[in-house]
């Protein structure tokens, strides 16, 4: 078993900027945006959001990962229901389907309000659609407006502005939330009702995973033949299956740099997410299902906080 130290936090970097804000023209919404998870992406979509001239009201849970966010001029406050009562759009941020649930039903949650109008409740959670529909009937029992808006992609695609929106719900929210969109990505989709984007962002999410898990197993097959991994790389990039994303992910395993763009335990959850949406179709996705007992065990070798390309690590064994 190897020896597994956490990958580096890396802190936020405030004066760092996306070369793609200056072509992009943005003119930012009068209205005020507030944002609950200052993580990896929201800080970074944040930041952003500040640079652009958004007003701007933020709640972590971990208090400290406020303060570059309190000197850039953004208003902290001490729970989500205090961030909906000062913001008129919402977008929330955090790591899985619970979380987000937890910030708009439990304790301080956002429902604490009970009066929602005016305001508009975004999820950038990854969730699956189940939950996205829960989420939405509360905001909308509430008098609020709800927008699921998944983000597809990595944590320097965030850094880059070069995020791939998948937006489902309210389509005025859609529209108002132009400003923020435009600042963090460079495409936005809507694709209906509630629920679709969640499904199409898992989709993808199936296609990632399990074409990870073919490369890992690819390049540790070489590695016993003692063939350079580096020399695969360089064939696969001259054949017509290469993409920018393996290539990346390749090199990372070539050298084993798993810093984290998009961590394994996401990966996981987004697999845990589709294989429980096939199940409730009755859809076989016997690939998937083993592509996510790839990546339980590669968790469970303490790779949870590594980039997901660290699933090579399980596959050399
Ligand atoms: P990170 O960097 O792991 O950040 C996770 C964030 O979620 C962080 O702000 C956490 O707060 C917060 N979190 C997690 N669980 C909870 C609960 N239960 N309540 C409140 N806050 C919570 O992830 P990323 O920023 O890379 O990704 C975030 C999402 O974007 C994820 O769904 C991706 O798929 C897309 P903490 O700072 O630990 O107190």
């Amino acid at each position: 078993r190897p020896v597994v130290t956490r990958p580096e936090t890396q802190a936020i970097d405030m004066n760092s900027r996306p070369n793609t804000l200056a072509e992009r023209d943005i003119v930012a919404s009068e209205q005020t945006i507030g944002f609950l998870g200052l993580g990896m992406m929201g800080s970074t979509i944040v930041k952003d959001l500040i640079y652009t001239g958004h007003k701007v009201v933020v709640w972590n849970r971990t208090i400290d990962k406020c303060q570059p966010f309190a000197e850039a001029g953004a208003d902290v406050k001490d729970t989500p229901m205090d961030v909906v009562e000062a913001a008129d759009v919402i977008f929330c941020c955090v790591s899985d389907p619970k979380g987000a649930k937890d910030l708009v039903f439990g304790n301080c949650g956002v429902l604490q309000l009970k009066d929602l109008r005016n305001k508009a409740y975004v999820e950038m959670s990854t969730i699956d659609p189940d939950t996205s529909m829960d989420i939405g009937e509360g905001i909308k029992q509430c008098n609020g407006r709800y927008l699921e808006a998944q983000i597809h992609g990595s944590r320097q695609e965030a850094a880059e502005g070069m995020l791939i929106i998948l937006a489902g719900g309210d389509r005025s929210v859609f529209e108002e939330c132009h400003s923020c969109f435009k600042t963090i990505a460079k495409n936005t989709f809507f694709l209906g009702n509630v629920g679709n984007a969640c499904k199409v962002n898992l989709i993808l999410q199936t296609i990632l995973g399990v074409s990870l898990v073919g490369l890992a197993e690819a390049l540790a097959l070489a590695d016993r033949f003692s063939i350079s991994l580096n020399d695969i790389i360089d064939i696969f990039d001259l054949t017509s299956m290469k993409s920018p994303l393996l290539l990346a992910k390749g090199k990372e395993m070539a050298k084993g740099d798993f810093n984290p763009q998009q961590p394994l335990s996401h990966m996981q959850r987004d697999l845990r997410l589709v294989l429980n949406m096939a199940e409730n179709l009755d859809q076989s996705m016997p690939v998937t299902s083993i592509t996510n007992e790839v990546f339980k065990h590669t968790k469970r070798l303490g790779y949870s906080e590594h980039d997901s390309s660290a699933v090579f690590v399980r596959s050399r064994f």
